[in-house]
């Protein structure tokens, strides 16, 4: 029982972290790293906007409902650029983005409460 405690103790400080991070960040703050992350939390991803260089990976990480990850400009119109599937409620979804542009994004079951979201991709 006490090894049990132990561990979800743990395990709660380690899901705990992003949300101990700044909230001002708006955009990814280094450029350099390989993979860049988004957290799904209550309607909203954050960063909501995210800038990367080309080459550079999101890995968008659920932390708390049921979402999904759909490229497209508004609610109704997924363009293909990517697309995590069906609605789940836990996991993670990486995308490597092999060119420039501003592709936008929405949460499929939440988008109408403005659970939306941006990648800039810089050349
Ligand atoms: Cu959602």
């Amino acid at each position: 029982m006490k090894t049990f405690l132990l561990g979800a103790c743990a395990a709660i400080a380690v899901a705990m972290m992003p949300a101990c991070s700044s909230g001002d960040e708006e955009t990814a703050p280094d450029n350099d790293a390989d993979i860049v992350n988004v957290q799904l939390t209550s309607n909203q991803f954050t960063p909501a906007q995210v800038k990367i260089k080309v080459g550079q990976t999101v890995r968008w990480t659920w932390a708390g409902g049921t979402h999904n990850v759909v490229s497209g400009p508004d609610c109704n119109t997924e363009d293909g650029n990517f697309k995590s599937g069906a609605p789940v409620g836990g996991g993670t979804f990486d995308k490597k983005f092999e060119t420039a542009g501003t592709f936008p994004y929405y949460c499929q079951p939440h988008c109408q409460m403005g659970m939306r979201g941006e990648i800039i991709v810089e050349p």
